[in-house]
């Protein structure tokens, strides 16, 4: 049994359904609504106590931060379908940089969304 705990299926909430998916793997997907604070409610800190999503719990495994999640995912489920990261000749550490950039250019565009809408300077 495998629970992704998540909030709007955004970068980090995101893809851990896209790694799950492409390995065929079925999760069920608790919503913690930031917006309600239930990231801080006693339910959802029972079962992370840092009160941060996304979080994944396989039989009992706490398992935090979504790149190593989705570490955790491509090892612990080799499948049918290919290696999510890359096995071949490019450099050590591609899959993080890729990663983090994601990451940083999600949050480039979130802040100037923010601004357009005036809720930010
Ligand atoms: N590095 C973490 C970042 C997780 C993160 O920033 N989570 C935010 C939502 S996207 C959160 O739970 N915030 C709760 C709060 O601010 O109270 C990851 O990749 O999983």
């Amino acid at each position: 049994m495998i629970d992704l705990y998540h909030w709007e299926p955004n970068a980090h909430q995101g893809k851990r359904i896209i790694a799950l998916n492409e390995k065929g793997i079925g999760f069920v997907s608790p919503y913690v609504d930031l917006l309600a604070f239930e990231q801080v409610s006693p339910a959802y800190l029972a079962v992370n106590p840092e009160g941060i999503v996304p979080v994944m719990v396989r039989d009992g495994l706490l398992l935090r931060e979504s790149t190593a999640i989705c570490e955790y995912i491509d090892a612990a489920f080799p499948g049918p379908a290919a290696a999510l990261v890359a096995r071949d000749s490019r450099p050590p550490g591609a899959i993080r940089q890729t990663f983090a950039l994601s990451r940083m250019r999600f949050a480039e565009r979130a802040q100037k969304v923010r601004q357009l809408l005036g809720l930010a300077d």
